[in-house]
């Protein structure tokens, strides 16, 4: 649902005081301790964050994609880990309920998804199928009212605080790929479900990344989502959501990146001058300036198209390439602006530029993007 011009304003004001006043303060906090303080998670779940895209009769904001998108660039003004701790609940973690979910179990768990009492986690990444996500061999075999499943999955973000997962499970080992997939509702109390240690990254501390392993467990059957066979297309369908939000994310990255380097640009002086006179580093801003204007354009026409019912696979695919790209030349470029500033961890330059490196492989690498782009475009003949 679109919200009217001034509510969404305020939301998006209220969501940018927070950010700048709450969570911009944190930063450094977050990544030194890798944990995210409950006190922020309790705001948050205050502020509605948990439920943006969860459809208002079940207690979300129901924001239309282009409001989300709205949404998200302002959340990316700050550390990524922040957004990340209610990504899943708003995107890949909830959006195969919300698209594909019986309605007993949408009344289930969608009010909690919303208020973020339920923590959602979405289980398709395994350790032989990362970009190849067709060849998952997580194994669900139906044994009356319930199937058992039993796998590993890797790579999955918030899952050491999950009670809920997605989890893509092969239903048909005689049908290769995607077509032998199905989508399951899986609760972590579940016996036989155990999560790995965290991992260490590169960057976004504070936002958890485990494996997850299922050993036996008994899901009732009525958790299936959606038809035996379809678990493949639900996922992907979720992923084209998710490759706009991400997009978004982006975005709202390089425009805070964008904006530490014009506040040191006019206070930094060399040659008796501030960096901002100078035309070589007025030229890094332009290009990176021109290049966030363009990846939000994509973004929100996109997005504006996803609203419109159209299908967007190859749009979005598009948008994620570029912008993901994009905030990782203008965040090597902000290194390069702040000089040895830049490269010690005072200023947080060096942190945003770690913390954007994923961006260019969760959600489908840059290469897999290409590979859909390429695709459709070949199919539709330009
Ligand atoms: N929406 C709906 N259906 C889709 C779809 C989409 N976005 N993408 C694919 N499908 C359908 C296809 O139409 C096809 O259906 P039919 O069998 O009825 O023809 C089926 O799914 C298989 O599609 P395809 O042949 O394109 O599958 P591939 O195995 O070639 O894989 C890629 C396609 C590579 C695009 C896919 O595996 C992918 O996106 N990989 C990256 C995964 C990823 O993002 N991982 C990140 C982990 S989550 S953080």
């Amino acid at each position: 649902m679109a919200l009217d011009a001034e509510t969404r304003d305020q939301l998006i004001d209220t969501v940018r005081r927070f950010v700048t006043e709450r969570l911009r303060p944190l930063e450094a906090q977050v990544a030194e301790n890798d944990a995210m303080p409950d006190d922020v998670v309790e705001e948050m779940k205050a502020l509605g964050l948990f439920g943006l895209s969860i459809p208002e009769s079940y207690g979300g904001l129901d924001l239309s994609m282009e409001d989300e998108c709205l949404v998200v660039v302002e959340l990316g003004r700050t550390s990524p880990a922040f957004r990340s701790t209610f990504g899943t609940n708003v995107g890949i973690g909830s959006q195969a309920l919300v698209m594909f979910g019986a309605e007993a179990q949408k009344e289930k768990y969608l009010p909690g998804i919303a208020s973020g009492e339920i923590i959602t986690s979405f289980a398709l990444t395994e350790p032989e199928a990362g970009s190849d996500s067709g060849a998952v061999q997580t194994r669900a075999v139906r044994d009356g009212d319930h199937y058992v499943i039993n796998g590993a999955k890797r790579y999955i973000t918030n899952a050491a605080k999950a009670h809920l997962f997605t989890v893509m499970a092969r239903t048909d080992p005689n049908k290769p790929g995607g077509g032998g997939v199905s989508a399951f509702l899986v609760e972590s109390s579940t016996p036989g479900v155990t999560v790995g240690k965290s991992e260490k990254k590169m960057g976004q501390q504070g936002a958890p990344v485990s494996e997850v392993f299922f050993d036996n467990v008994r899901v009732p059957a009525e958790n299936r989502i959606g038809a035996e066979g379809e678990g493949f297309k639900v996922a992907m369908q979720v992923l084209d959501k998710g490759r706009l939000h991400i997009s978004a994310l982006c975005v709202g990255v390089a425009e805070r990146l964008i904006a530490d380097c014009v506040a040191y640009m006019s206070e930094r002086k060399q040659f008796g001058q501030p960096l901002s006179s100078f035309q070589l580093l007025q030229g890094m801003i332009a290009d990176c300036k021109t290049e966030v204007l363009a990846a939000k354009a994509l973004t929100m026409e996109t997005a504006r198209k996803r609203d419109a019912g159209q299908n967007v696979t190859m749009e979005a695919a598009a948008a994620k390439y570029f912008a993901s790209e994009m905030v990782g030349r203008v965040a090597d470029k902000a290194v390069q602006i702040f000089g040895g500033a830049g490269y010690v961890a005072d200023y947080g330059i060096e942190r945003l530029y770690r913390d954007v490196r994923i961006f260019r492989i969760y959600e489908g690498t840059s290469q897999i993007q290409q590979v859909i782009i390429a695709r459709e475009t070949l199919k539709r003949g330009g």
